[in-house]
């Protein structure tokens, strides 16, 4: 308990580390590193080593967004022409709602929550609240993403968890589960075109908007020679991204080489806005097992 006792202290500053008390004989198995801004899940470890990429040059300036983890992008994204790319939720202050603590079965939990202010509602003018609940069990970590439209008129919205896995080395990665999807590709004016390939590589600069994807990606070649079980419920599309040394220059906060030790593979609801009328409430999960 004492370990959670000087989390609480902890919370007043930028981040949360909450590391899960799950005794295997006597040894922690897992850490975790949550930023206030964003809600950032920016690393989890399991027996020691982590699951999530952070780029040595990413801008911990709480105004930037944080090139590392599991950014999070609402209400839109990609290009937006009324703010910032991928939204605002990403480089927002969220509060810490509930936690760190651990739940009946033993998992470490924490939830986050952002509502409307000045700022959000001077670019989209809506009222909402977000939820972000996280459950660390033993070697699997649940996100549940939730949407309150909390105001009197219907908003539309696209929303994707940003995922940044750490890779031993990108070009031997494989993803499975777009075999004979449409998706657009982005390297080629946008152009849709359907995949072929029963378990995707990345040999060169990739940015691809999967629809209508399987609730689960099986993801090769995560660091330490592991596997990735991604399961996912109410996000339809998956992105994968891997800028390759193409176009990493254009990323001032992302080494020049670092593009050969992580995958973007996003769960999201990007392809087909969701719309919410007053009252409603949209949930997505995201379960990432090794
Ligand atoms: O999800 C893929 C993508 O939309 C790419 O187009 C690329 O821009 C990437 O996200 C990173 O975006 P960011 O705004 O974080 O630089």
């Amino acid at each position: 308990m004492a370990v959670l006792g000087c989390l609480k202290e902890s919370r007043i500053r930028f981040y949360i580390l909450i590391t899960a008390l799950l005794y295997v004989g006597s040894t922690f198995s897992q850490k975790v590193q949550v930023h206030f801004h964003g809600a950032t899940v920016l690393s989890w470890k399991v027996a020691g080593k982590d699951v999530l990429f952070q780029s040595r040059e990413a801008i911990y300036d709480n105004q930037a967004p944080i090139r590392a983890g599991i950014p999070i992008a609402f209400p839109h994204f990609g290009q937006w022409e009324a703010g910032p790319t991928h939204g605002f939720a990403r480089t927002s202050r969220w509060t810490l709602e509930e936690g760190p603590q651990k739940d009946s079965n033993g998992n470490a939990t924490a939830v986050y929550s952002l509502v409307d202010n000045e700022e959000t509602r001077q670019l989209w003018n809506h009222k909402f609240k977000l939820t972000y609940a996280l459950v660390f069990g033993d070697t699997a970590f649940k996100t549940t993403l939730k949407v309150k439209n909390t105001g009197e008129s219907t908003f539309n919205f696209t929303t994707l968890l940003h995922n940044y896995f750490r890779v031993d080395d990108i070009r031997s990665v494989t993803v499975s589960g777009m075999q004979g999807l449409e998706y657009i590709d982005k390297t080629r004016d946008f152009q849709r075109f359907t995949e072929s390939r029963e378990l995707l590589t990345v040999g060169e600069f990739v940015d691809s908007v999967y629809g209508n994807t399987p609730s689960s990606h099986i993801i090769k070649g995560i660091n330490g020679g592991r596997t990735l079980h991604m399961e996912k419920e109410n996000f339809p599309d998956t992105v994968v991204w891997n800028p390759w040394e193409t176009m990493s220059p254009n990323f001032p906060d992302l080494g020049n080489e670092e593009y050969l030790s992580f995958v973007c593979v996003e769960a999201g609801h990007v392809v087909t806005p969701v719309t919410l009328m007053p009252g409603e409430e949209f949930t997505a999960v995201q379960t990432l097992t090794l």
